[in-house]
């Protein structure tokens, strides 16, 4: 397994998420990014390398141009509105909601962080735009590694990226690393890509980017968003439209699912993306599936994780694989990297 590692990651370190009415301390935090590595290192998984210099023009794929723009020059905006503001986080408060217009740009910074947004528990930090950019230049280069003939490349970065749509940030994630991999692995001649979400929250960004189209099928496994984080998407009847209709899969589960419920999906979501002919796989990989998640619920087990991994390599694609969540820090490294050693061991 190739990884493509993301040296630039600590530059997105938010302070505090908005959550039950104060700030508290993110959970999205780098050193669950040095966990993955250190483990990945001491088990001598394969290289690890820096990703290949990537233009602009792969993230304006997937991603609007004027959202791009936003959230290139956005720190520079919100410390012009106060030069205090350089010691602060940025964290959107205003949001347009059903019957504003989203058609004009308002002059104002603060309106228009929240028409790219959709939560306030997604900080924007100094370093956000470069951390996010190297990311998405690691997604690129893994979807590169794959076309090439690799057998599977994993893109170690953060933030994660599978609730960031075409125009909006969320859900931690400001550019979609897996729908960018995806979307490289059709530019560079797969015909068909299937999006594995296992991911604990539901992949809306991933989902919302690909919903109209037939060329790239988008499955996740979550928790029902009835109780669950992003609540308003990641319903089973959610299967696309026009000439993507039948091309999203949804299956969500209750909280507490534990290991044997969660693995018959993923067998029901692998047979699908079988089904489908899909040439290559992209597997947005959270791990905030685990027991000891601080805030999901299902009940996966660290070696369990391996098996994920067994699973996924028996589907025979070539794999990219992106990080997204999974905050039981101390964890979160032994569990990727079981993913990613199951995934091996099986597929050679
Ligand atoms: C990102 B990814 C905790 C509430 C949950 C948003 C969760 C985003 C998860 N304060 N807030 O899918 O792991
Ligand atoms: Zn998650």
């Amino acid at each position: 397994m190739h990884t493509f590692y993301n040296a630039h990651h600590a530059q997105h370190h938010g302070k505090f998420e908005m959550f039950r009415g104060e700030l508290v301390p993110c959970f999205e935090i780098p050193a669950r990014a040095d966990y993955v590595l250190q483990e990945l290192q001491a088990r001598k998984l394969g290289a690890i390398t820096p990703p290949q210099a990537m233009d602009d023009a792969v993230i304006t794929r997937v991603h609007a141009p004027r959202y791009v723009d936003f959230l290139r020059g956005a720190w520079d905006e919100w410390v012009a509105l106060d030069p205090a503001n350089a010691q602060r986080d940025a964290i959107p408060s205003y949001w347009p909601i059903r019957t504003f217009r989203s058609d004009v740009l308002p002059v104002s910074f603060p309106a228009r962080m929240g028409l790219f947004s959709y939560d306030a528990g997604s900080p924007l930090t100094a370093g956000t735009w470069t951390a996010a950019r190297e990311g998405a230049a690691c997604a690129w280069s893994a979807a590169q590694h794959v076309a090439s003939g690799g057998r599977a490349a994993f893109a170690l970065t953060r933030p994660p990226g599978h609730h960031a749509g075409a125009d909006f940030f969320g859900g931690y994630c400001f550019l979609n690393n897996a729908a960018i991999a995806a979307q490289a692995l059709r530019d560079a001649g797969c015909a068909r890509v299937a999006v594995l979400d296992v991911d604990y929250h539901h992949g809306n960004g991933t989902q919302a980017i690909f919903y109209d189209r037939a060329d790239v099928f988008t499955v996740s496994l979550h928790g029902d968003p009835h109780t669950e984080y992003p609540y308003y998407l990641g319903y089973a009847d959610e299967r696309g439209t026009g000439a993507g209709e039948g091309f999203n899969l949804n299956l969500p589960l209750p909280r507490g699912t534990g290991f044997a419920a969660w693995r018959a999906a993923l067998a029901t979501a692998l047979k699908a993306i079988a089904a489908c002919r899909a040439d290559a796989l992209v597997v947005a990989m959270g791990l905030d599936t685990f027991e000891g998640d601080p805030i999901s619920g299902f009940g996966l087990k660290s070696a369990d994780y391996l098996q994920v991994g067994s699973d996924i390599a028996a589907a025979g694609l070539p794999a990219v694989f992106t990080f997204e969540g999974g905050y039981a820090v101390a964890e979160v490294g032994v569990n990727a990297v079981n993913v990613l050693q199951g995934f091996d061991e099986r597929a050679r």
